[in-house]
């Protein structure tokens, strides 16, 4: 009897080491700031965003899909209070150059990606005139990672 039940008390020992090596190496990955990037379509119609809420855990790159179906220019600029009230009384007609400010002309589409390291709610608004106040405003919830 005890002979047979040597081997297998150091099996067990052995596969719980084996156990804790493979969980240490896990949470270790787990750290690591680089994680999957994340997708999202934002389809735009009669001057709302359809999909008006992510939520993305920070650090994690979002690439979204802007699709405007409808006949009228729209843009997609998200940000902090204080980027939002710049572009209430800005003067850039089109966006194109940063990947949080983005101009979507009637009937196409484009793609962004953006990233946000510090959590928080954030809104994504279209500043053109009178689309806020018509109600072309989105949430995007950056959880804590
Ligand atoms: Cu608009």
């Amino acid at each position: 009897m005890t002979t047979v039940r040597r081997p297998g008390r150091i099996a067990l020992a052995g596969g719980l080491v084996l156990s804790l090596g493979l969980a240490g190496i896990a949470a270790a990955w787990a750290r690591l700031p680089v994680q999957a990037p994340m997708t999202a379509e934002i389809r735009i119609h009669y001057s709302h965003y359809e999909q008006d809420r992510l939520v993305v855990p920070a650090g994690v790159p979002l690439t979204i899909l802007l699709r405007n179906d409808d006949p009228i220019d729209h843009e997609w600029i998200v940000g902090d209070a204080a980027t939002h009230e710049r572009h209430r009384t800005g003067t850039e007609p089109v966006h194109g150059t940063r990947p949080t400010e983005v101009s979507i002309p009637a009937g196409s589409s484009r793609e962004t990606t953006v990233t946000f390291d510090t959590p928080g709610t954030y809104l994504y608004i279209c500043h053109l005139p009178g689309h806020e106040a018509y109600g072309m405003v989105g949430t995007l919830i950056v959880t804590a990672p």
